[in-house]
């Protein structure tokens, strides 16, 4: 007879620590010395951002600190089943913070990206900078930016295993959600045997995954179909098929019965076409300015279009934001998109 073979395995220790740059790994013992905290996603929070900061607090939570979750932009609904969710504090900092408090923002290339926090979270002493774009300013006072991970989520996993911390379901839930959206379900290049290891241990710990993904992917609405479906009639194509774009107007949300966030994921839609290299959208805002999310296919680097407007990312998904009218803007990223297909 064969021996038995345990058939449930709650936990999976993945053993990660260990990829930490030992340089980082030197002062990493300060997240747990410093007894109050504050933890800042960026603004416009997604899953990877929001997500890696939930699960942070809950881990610093458990070696003893106190902390607060602040951000520039309130939670969308969609992110309601990450712990503590309905508690970021919105806009402004607590004004009964201890003395000695603490900042670590997760996600954020630049301190812009903190928003209308940025000038007082500043203030704040150790400044801690977790974050995977390759276009991080490295702006903290200590900066772990590993180019490696798909998600900062996968840094905040490898903190507790640092700590030698089980991860509770609810956060785990949250990093699922980080990495799942960071890496487009898995499909990114960016994607590597560590990511999958860590969505395993995630999955172990006994999270309702369907859940989640129906929670972020499948609750839009119907505005929000109609258009993406605007601005896909509206795709355009430019060097023989290897380019595709579209834009949605003020007047296109208006017509859809949408709004700015329902643009959310419409770029990725473009990726499908067979010939297609590089691909973006722009969007007009309110505020008279133009988005524009760009990605890539293949290995044109678009961080650096974006950073010709200011903005950035990583080399196959980057954003910026353009100051202009959505006609010029269209027509400077055209011509900017052209000459990096030509380089
Ligand atoms: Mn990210």
């Amino acid at each position: 007879m064969k021996p038995s073979v345990a058939r449930t395995s709650p936990r999976i220790t993945v053993g990660l620590a260990a990829e930490i740059d030992p340089d980082v790994r030197g002062w990493l013992g300060l997240l747990a010395e410093v007894r109050s905290w504050v933890v800042c996603p960026h603004m416009r929070p997604d899953a990877d951002t929001l997500g890696s900061s939930l699960a942070l607090a809950a881990l610093l939570r458990e070696l003893g600190c106190r902390v607060v979750v602040v951000c520039a932009d309130p939670v969308l609904d969609r992110y309601g089943f990450m712990p503590g969710a309905d508690e970021v504090v919105v806009g402004h900092l607590p004004d009964n913070l201890p003395a000695a408090t603490g900042v670590i923002t997760l996600d954020a290339a630049d301190l812009d990206r903190l928003g209308v926090l940025a000038s007082q979270l500043k203030r704040l002493h150790p400044f801690v900078n977790l974050d995977h774009h390759v276009s991080n300013q490295h702006f903290g006072s200590h900066n772990w930016i590993d180019l490696a991970s798909a998600a900062t989520g996968e840094l905040v996993y490898m903190l507790y295993d640092h700590f030698g911390v089980q991860i509770e379901r609810e956060a785990a839930g949250a990093l699922y959600a980080a990495l799942v959206t960071d890496t487009g379900f898995f499909r990114y290049p960016s994607t590597t045997a560590r990511t999958l290891a860590i969505a395993s241990a995630l999955v172990a710990t006994g999270i309702d995954f369907p859940g989640i993904i129906a929670a972020i992917y499948e609750q839009q609405a119907p505005g929000a179909v109609k258009l993406a479906g605007m601005a896909l009639a509206a795709l355009r194509l430019e060097a023989g098929g290897k380019v595709a774009w579209t834009s949605i107007s003020l007047d296109m949300f208006e017509r859809a019965g949408a709004v700015e966030d329902d643009a959310e994921g419409i770029v990725e839609e473009l990726r499908k076409i067979a010939t297609v290299e590089v691909l973006y959208i722009l969007r007009e805002s309110a505020d008279g300015n133009v988005r524009v999310s760009l990605r890539s296919k293949h290995d044109h680097d678009v961080n650096a279009v974006a950073r010709r407007f200011g903005g950035g990312g990583h080399r196959q998904a980057a954003g910026c934001v353009i100051e202009d009218g959505l006609a010029n803007a269209e027509e400077r990223l055209r011509q900017a998109v052209l000459e990096l297909l030509n380089e």
